[in-house]
C-alpha cells in the first residue's frame, strides 16, 4: 500500500501537464487501473482482512484522488498564467474606427463594370435624368407608334395647359447620353453611359426605377466581331471566371440592326448560381450594330462610321453575382439588409487589384 501511494503521489507531482496527470490517473484510478484491481481482490479475502485492506484501499483513493485535482488546479493556473503573459494588449494604442456605412450593391457593381470598360478603353458619359421625347425616343429610331412610348411604360413630365415645349420624360434607357455624347464628340467615340432609368414596373425583379449600364464603340470598322470580344472580355472579368462562354441570339431593338440578346453558359445548383458550366443559359444584356438612322440623328455619318452598343441592368447583374434574391429590398434602406449584402467602403474595384475582394 505505501509502496503504492509513493509510486502515484510521485508521478502526481511529475506530471508537466493536463494530458499526463490524465494518463496517471488513468493507471491508479481507471476502470483497470492497479488501485481498482487491488479493489476487486477484496472479494477473495476473509471478511476481516477484507475491511482492513478496502478501508486502507479508499483512503489511499482519497488521497490520490485529492493530490490529482490539486495538480490540475496548480496545471491550470500555470497555463492561464502563461497565456496571460503571452497574450496581451496594449490599451493605449489608439482605435480603428471601423466606418459605419457600407456600399450599395448597386454602387459597388456600377464601380465594377465601369472599371472593366474603363481598362477596355471607354470613356464614362452622363447625362439628365429628364430627357426631351426626341433625345429618349426619336433618336434611336423609337417610332410614335412603339409601344415602349405608350404612357403606361414612360413615366411623362406633367404639363401647364398651353405649354407648347417639345414632351419631357424621365429617361427609359441611357441611350440619350450616347446620342449627346456623339454630338458633342463626333466619331470615333468609346463610351459607356450608366445611371438611372425609369419605367413604370414593379415586381420580384422589376423597378420603376432601376440602373443601366450602355456602352457605344463608332469607328470606320468596327464589327460585331469586335461586340462579341468586348463582352466575352467583360463577362470573364465581371463574373472573375475564366471559362465563359457566350451564346447570340437575334433578336429585334429599334437603335440596333442586327440586334442581339446575349446569354451566358450556366448551371443552377441547389438554387445556386454557377457561371461558365453546366447545360443552362441565363439572358445577361442585349446588344447589335447602331442602326444607320441613329448614327445620323446624332449628327455622325452612316456611310463612314459604323460601330456596336450593348446595354444591360445593373440591379440584375448585382443580383446574380452577389445572389440578392429580391429586386425591391435594393431600395428599402433597411440597414440590416445594408450591413449584410454592403461593401467596405474605400475597397474601389479595379481590375488589377481585385473587383469584388
Ligand atoms: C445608342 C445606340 C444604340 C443600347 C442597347 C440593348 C440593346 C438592350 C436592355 C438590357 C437590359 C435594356 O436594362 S435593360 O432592360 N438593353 O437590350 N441596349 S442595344 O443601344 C444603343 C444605345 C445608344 C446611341
Amino acid at each position: 500500500m505505501d509502496d503504492l501511494r509513493q509510486k502515484y503521489l510521485a508521478l502526481v507531482s511529475g506530471a508537466g501537464d493536463e494530458a499526463t496527470l490524465e494518463d496517471v490517473r488513468l493507471a491508479a484510478l481507471g476502470k483497470k487501473g492497479e488501485i481498482s484491481l487491488k479493489m476487486r481482490e477484496l472479494g477473495r479475502m476473509d471478511p476481516e482482512m477484507r475491511q482492513a485492506t478496502g478501508a486502507a484501499l479508499n483512503r489511499l483513493k482519497d488521497e490520490i484522488d485529492l493530490a490529482l485535482r490539486a495538480k490540475k488546479a496548480a496545471l491550470g493556473d500555470a497555463a492561464l498564467d502563461a497565456r496571460l503573459k503571452d497574450e496581451w494588449l496594449d490599451v493605449t494604442l489608439p482605435g480603428r474606427p471601423r466606418a459605419q456605412g457600407t456600399i450599395h450593391p448597386v454602387s459597388q457593381v456600377g464601380e465594377e463594370v465601369t472599371a472593366i470598360f474603363a481598362d477596355m478603353g471607354f470613356a464614362v458619359a452622363e447625362g439628365p435624368q429628364i430627357e426631351s421625347d426626341w433625345y429618349n425616343f426619336d433618336a434611336l429610331n423609337i417610332a410614335p407608334e412603339h409601344p415602349a412610348r405608350q404612357e403606361h411604360d414612360t413615366f411623362f413630365m406633367a404639363r401647364e395647359a398651353g405649354d407648347d415645349r417639345p414632351p419631357h420624360v424621365l429617361r427609359t434607357h441611357t441611350s440619350p447620353v450616347q446620342i449627346r455624347a456623339m454630338q458633342a464628340q463626333g466619331a470615333p467615340i468609346r463610351v459607356i453611359a450608366p445611371g438611372r432609368v425609369y419605367r413604370m414596373d414593379m415586381d420580384q425583379t422589376h423597378a420603376p426605377m432601376f440602373h443601366q449600364l450602355e456602352g457605344l464603340a463608332i469607328d470606320r470598322d468596327i464589327s460585331m466581331a469586335n461586340l462579341k470580344w468586348v463582352l466575352e472580355e467583360f463577362c470573364r472579368a465581371f463574373f472573375e471566371v475564366e471559362g465563359v462562354e457566350l451564346r447570340f441570339r437575334a433578336s429585334h431593338f429599334p437603335f440596333t440592326e442586327p440586334s442581339a440578346e446575349v446569354d451566358i453558359r450556366c448551371s443552377w445548383d441547389k438554387g445556386q448560381l454557377k457561371i461558365g458550366e453546366g447545360d443552362g443559359w441565363m439572358e445577361i444584356l442585349g446588344s447589335g450594330m447602331v442602326h444607320p438612322k441613329v448614327l445620323e440623328a446624332a449628327g455622325v455619318d452612316p456611310d463612314a462610321w459604323q460601330g456596336f452598343a450593348f446595354g444591360m441592368g445593373i440591379d440584375r447583374l448585382a443580383m446574380l453575382k452577389y445572389g440578392i434574391p429580391d429586386l425591391r429590398a435594393f431600395f428599402d434602406s433597411d440597414l440590416r439588409w445594408l450591413r449584410h449584402y454592403g461593401f467596405a467602403a474605400l475597397d474601389m474595384p479595379t481590375v488589377s487589384g481585385g473587383l469584388s475582394r
